[in-house]
């Protein structure tokens, strides 16, 4: 099978870029099938400008575009801001990382404009202390009118009639949330103009990604967000807008559940969360402090502070059984080498009943007493290892579920293969 996929585990952040860096060795086409400019994956690879170590912040492009054999596909289920996609192409470029020709966006994705973003801003305000905590990228916003019909596509750029459905569409927001300042008129022309820059990259993406199948090409799909933000399977309404899991890869670029192979999941040491939202293991005392300090838990599109707190497997198991892995990478081990003890999170009982699933009622969750395991620390530096036999004896204990990848640094050269 020659499609690979690479998804989140947890809420999000847990070091899919890294991964996607080091299989992109081996793909030709890398694609993103959901979310927008919201994700943030981070990538430190001795490319770009001289072969320095660089780092480089993916957000709307597929980051295996890292490596310059790949070819990134931007599928129909992604939600694309024009200003924020080139403006992220040219940083890039500016590395030394030049994606041009290489670089393709879906006919039927869906266009987020800034007046998404202001409304994305209106709503959390209406919400006040129950807010989502957004990116305020305006993701939510876009996909609502995707859902309700209303949505302007990519090929209504360059439909002739694209400037009055625009202008209808703004009214209608005014009349839901009253006046906000907006140059209905200069953004017209200014998509004019990103229209006329966009032409070169626009494909009918599921054309492109079955020939490439039917050539024999590899195709790595890289997951944005995660299992416990998808708007089904995650802590619903604290979600994102799209379908970050497994289902998400075939509406979100048209591939038959058929065609996908290997399925991996990438998982987090500890867990995180940016936003709002429950969060049964987080710590918020010298733990949660310890995993952003060392782990350098900041947000990688808005610089926020991310939550922090023990590994969940009670989440891990919802995942799996969602995703159905085939492999996991387990990420950030490293951040755990200076603990005294670490916890895992086993159970979640309710009046000492134990749960059989992840509850959806979000009343549930926030009565739900956490019952851990906790293991000794290993108290070593794990960094420089790089053969699974060579893990601290605990640490090795600790994995129990088949895990392919462990990450013990952000550098490419700090994974070690199982
Ligand atoms: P949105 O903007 O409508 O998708 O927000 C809805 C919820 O989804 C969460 N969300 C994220 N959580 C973790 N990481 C994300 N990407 C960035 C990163 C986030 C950042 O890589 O660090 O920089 O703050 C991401 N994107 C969306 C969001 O926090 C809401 O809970
Ligand atoms: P993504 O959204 O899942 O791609 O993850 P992000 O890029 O938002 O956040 C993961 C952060 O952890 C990035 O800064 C990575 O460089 C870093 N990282 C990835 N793997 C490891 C690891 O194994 N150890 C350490 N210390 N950092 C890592
Ligand atoms: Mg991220």
């Amino acid at each position: 099978m020659s499609v690979t996929v690479v998804l989140g585990a947890q809420w999000g952040d847990e070091g899919k870029g890294k991964l996607v860096d080091i299989l992109s060795a081996h793909t030709d086409i890398c694609a993103r099938f959901a979310g927008g400019n919201n994700a943030g994956h981070t990538i430190i690879a001795p490319i770009g400008l001289d072969h320095v170590q660089t780092k480089f912040a993916f957000h709307l492009l597929p980051s295996g575009l890292v490596n310059k054999e790949v070819t990134g596909i931007i599928g129909s289920g992604v939600v694309v801001h024009l200003p924020s996609f080139f403006e992220e192409f040219d940083t890039l470029r500016a590395q030394g990382l030049d994606c041009s020709n290489r670089l393709f966006i879906s006919d039927r994705a869906h266009l987020v404009f800034d007046f998404h973003q202001i409304v994305d801003g209106l709503k959390e305000v209406e919400l006040g202390g129950s807010s989502i905590g957004t990116t305020k990228k305006g993701i939510g916003p876009a996909y609502s009118a995707k859902a309700s019909r209303s949505g302007l596509r990519v090929h209504h750029l360059f439909d002739p009639a694209f400037a009055d459905k625009f202008r209808k569409i703004v009214e209608g927001r005014y009349k839901r949330y009253g006046y906000f300042e907006y140059d209905t008129e200069g953004e017209i022309e200014r998509y004019k103009g990103l229209a006329e820059r966009l032409r070169p990259f626009v494909t009918d993406s599921v054309v492109y990604l079955h020939e490439a199948l039917a050539a024999g090409k590899r195709i790595l799909v890289e997951g944005a967000n995660a299992l416990m933000l998808d708007i089904d399977y995650g802590t619903y309404p604290y979600v994102t807008s799209s379908s970050t899991t497994i289902g998400g890869v075939s509406t979100g670029l048209g591939i038959p559940p058929r065609r996908i192979g290997k399925v991996i999941g990438v998982i987090k040491a500890y867990t995180t969360r940016v936003g709002g939202g429950p969060f049964p293991t987080e710590q918020l005392n010298e733990t949660g402090v310890h995993f952003q300090e060392v782990g350098c838990e900041y947000g990688t599109t808005t610089g926020r502070r991310r939550r922090c707190g023990w590994l969940d497997l009670i989440v891990m198991k919802h995942s799996c059984l969602i995703n159905g892995y085939d492999a996991l990478n387990l990420t950030k081990l490293d951040v755990l080498d200076d603990l005294e003890e670490i916890k895992v999170a086993v159970k979640y009982l309710v009046d000492g009943k134990e749960l059989l699933g992840f509850p959806a009622n979000l009343e549930t969750l926030t009565k739900v007493e956490v019952s851990y395991v906790t293991f000794p620390g290993w108290k070593t530096s794990i960094a420089a290892v790089s053969s699974y036999e060579d893990l601290p004896g605990i640490a090795r204990k600790c994995l129990k579920v088949p895990i392919e990848w462990i990450g013990v640094g952000p550098g490419r050269e700090n994974m070690i293969k199982k």
